[in-house]
């Protein structure tokens, strides 16, 4: 309708509707598909891409004031550069309270318990991981940035690590996926492992699936990035026999469709008008 006015037209015909998703294995990609489905959004499309352009793309349509959704979740240094909300999901296709798990493979506790006991300790908050994205964000590189929060809160990793014997150079595989929570997780084991406890740590950066897949099959040792209950349910359902889950390392995160505050909807359902 070329009578319409951006003011009048929808928010799908303002933004050809289109929701700016990240890399098709992770599992907000699944739930945004769920979303479409249970709000019977029939004409919209979930376009695949990665975290970095996602991002990259939502800073465009805020410098020039655009319409635009994404896929977005929390913690993510997004919602403290920009004025960002969450769109309401009345029938919880994105869930409700998740969390992060860190997993092991089956034998790591045998093999180095050293490594186990502290993966197992590893808790943290949004708060204390916000710090580390915020500085990768900045221009950090993502190793010098976790390592300046670690050297600036002793009294969080001490506990961590505390009466752990520190091993002598042995070799430790985590699996990490590049979402910006989880290379800032990642980074932070990976130091501690390497500066007190004596680890020398590879952080193998993969698709969701392979992280699942190198942690059940023996190949990687550890990953901190299994959000649970809903988001990552269909890779745990698949591997829950081969995986050590060594319990939540953070609680209270979250995903959902996000949309610029300027962005006058309020709930999935609104998509629909
Ligand atoms: N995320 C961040 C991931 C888990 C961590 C929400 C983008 C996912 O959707 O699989």
């Amino acid at each position: 309708n070329k009578n319409t006015s951006l003011a009048e037209s929808s928010i799908g015909q303002q933004v050809d509707y289109q929701i700016i998703g990240i890399d098709p294995g992770a599992g907000i990609m699944k739930a945004a598909h769920k979303a479409l489905q249970d709000y019977e959004l029939n004409d919209w499309t979930l376009v695949e891409g990665s975290g970095a352009a996602m991002t990259a793309t939502l800073d465009k349509a805020i410098k020039t004031k655009s319409p635009i959704i994404i896929t977005g979740w929390t913690p993510h240094w997004m919602f403290s550069k920009y004025d960002l909300k969450y769109l309401e999901d009345p029938k919880k296709s994105f869930g409700e309270a998740e969390e992060i798990h860190t997993m092991a493979r089956l034998g790591l506790k045998k093999d180095k318990p050293t490594a186990y006991e502290f993966l197992s300790r590893f808790k943290w908050t949004a708060d204390d991981m916000g710090e580390i994205m915020t500085a990768i964000q900045g221009g950090k590189p993502a190793e010098a940035a976790a390592k300046a929060w670690a050297d600036s809160h002793p009294d969080k990793i001490e506990p961590w690590i505390k009466g752990l014997k520190p091993v002598n150079g042995d070799a430790l595989r985590l699996g990490y996926v590049a979402w910006d929570s989880e290379i800032a997780s990642t980074n932070l084991l990976k130091i501690v492992l390497e500066e007190k406890l004596g680890y020398k740590v590879t952080a193998l950066q993969v698709e969701a699936g392979p992280m699942f897949t190198g942690v059940a099959n023996g190949d990687v040792d550890a990953m901190a990035a299994a959000w649970l209950p809903l988001t990552h349910a269909d890779y745990w359902d698949r591997y829950k026999d081969r995986l050590d889950d060594l319990g939540a390392n953070m609680t209270g995160v979250k995903t959902g469709f996000v949309v610029p505050a300027y962005v006058d909807i309020q709930s999935i359902e609104d998509l629909k008008k």
